[in-house]
């Protein structure tokens, strides 16, 4: 019996008044168990509720409508309402660069306060952008909540001297980071996806892709690929590597793949990410991140996403399934690939080619 039908009749044996029927049946564009984590993450408003799971049936309708060889796999953004501007100029970058071509859909992430004004300018400007709107909960959890004065006064005590990790002063940054290091795979619009290419609205690709990057990864039993590896802030990452260590030697992970010689304090850029979304939902990162994320260091010490996610690669993948994208070129704030040599120094960017041979050097570190 499908899930429309036994709802329908559980609230018939609860006598439940059939206008909650008729509202609820109204919504079965998802599923009972999409309904239900759609509000378990915090989206109960009815209206809300119903425009979600109108564009992830449509995104599903989309996805089935691709040819079999045609990976099930899609792009992501998480939008930021006062960066609309930079957003679209995203959106058109992808779509001439890449998507033209290639007709993935685009998920675009969003708060509640990014008007309908702006979704149907996002669509009017990109019209063949095949943009997929998914509300998100963007509140900081309670408990964090109730220390947020505490943590701020922590952090700037933590940095010392005048030194502050970047962006540290921002709680809705570490909210986002929260949301890319794990709470973009517990969305319904992610399930039974096989790649999800991640960029930000700030990510822009500088010449044309000519093939196809899903299908590329899945030829090649790809895992992760990237294009941008630099030097994390040390501030920023305050008791993580050492949390960490405590978690592979308690879980006993000698088998790590590349941890033990992945060098401190080196990260992917993953304001460029392709990524198998079975491994961010693998029982492996599930239990990772649920341990790290409840030591509270990403509110407490805006741990990133960045060096929480690189440090998951290393430690379950192993390195023939990640994949560094030297062909594509990409800028993000001025990091690119290619490297420019020039600026390698400058920007903490690193030679994909010599990542192996770096050495922290805490006295020329920033
Ligand atoms: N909805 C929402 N999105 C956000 C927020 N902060 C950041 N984002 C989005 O998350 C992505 C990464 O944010 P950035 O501020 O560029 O983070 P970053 O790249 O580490 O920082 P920069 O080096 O300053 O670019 C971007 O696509 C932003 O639009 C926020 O408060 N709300
Ligand atoms: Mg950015």
């Amino acid at each position: 019996m499908n899930d429309m039908n036994s709802q329908l009749l559980k609230y018939q044996r609860d006598g439940r008044h059939n206008l909650n029927v008729e509202k609820e049946f109204s919504l079965y564009n998802c599923s009972e168990t999409d309904l239900k984590r759609i509000k378990r993450n915090g989206i109960v408003q009815y209206s809300l509720i119903e425009e979600k799971c109108e564009e992830l049936s449509k995104f599903r309708r989309y996805l089935a409508s691709f040819p079999k060889e045609k990976s099930d796999s899609a792009i992501y953004y998480l939008v930021k309402t006062e960066r609309s501007e930079m957003m679209i100029d995203g959106l058109i970058n992808i779509y001439s660069r890449f998507n033209k071509k290639f007709n993935y859909p685009i998920i675009l992430f969003h708060e509640q306060k990014l008007s309908q004004q702006l979704k149907d300018e996002f669509r009017n400007i990109c019209p063949k952008c095949n943009l997929f709107f998914q509300l998100i909960n963007f509140t900081v959890p309670t408990q964090y909540k109730r220390n947020l004065p505490l943590i701020d006064k922590l952090l700037v005590k933590d940095a010392g001297k005048g030194r502050i990790c970047s962006r540290a002063e921002d709680v809705n940054y570490r909210t986002m980071c929260r949301f890319q290091s794990f709470l973009v795979y517990e969305e319904p619009i992610l399930d039974h996806l096989e790649y999800i290419w991640r960029l930000d609205d700030d990510s822009r690709i500088l010449s044309d892709i000519n093939y196809d990057v899903f299908n590329f990864m899945r030829a090649k039993k790809l895992l992760y690929g990237w294009t941008v590896v630099t030097q994390d802030e040390v501030l920023c990452v305050k008791n993580l590597w050492e949390a960490v260590n405590l978690y592979v030697e308690v879980n006993l992970l000698n088998r790590t793949c590349f941890f033990h010689k992945w060098p401190y304090p080196l990260i992917f850029m993953n304001n460029f990410e392709i990524s198998s979304v079975s491994l961010f939902k693998s029982d492996s990162y599930t239990k990772f991140i649920s341990y790290l994320d409840n030591l509270g260091g990403i509110y407490r010490y805006r741990w990133g996403d960045a060096p929480i996610k690189t440090i998951a690669v290393s430690l379950f993948v192993s390195l023939n399934q990640v994949h560094y994208f030297e062909d594509i070129e990409y800028n993000h704030g001025g990091m690119r690939n290619p490297p420019d040599p020039k600026r390698v120094q400058i920007n903490w960017q690193i030679d994909p080619k010599k990542i192996f041979d770096f050495k922290f050097n805490p006295k020329k570190h920033f």
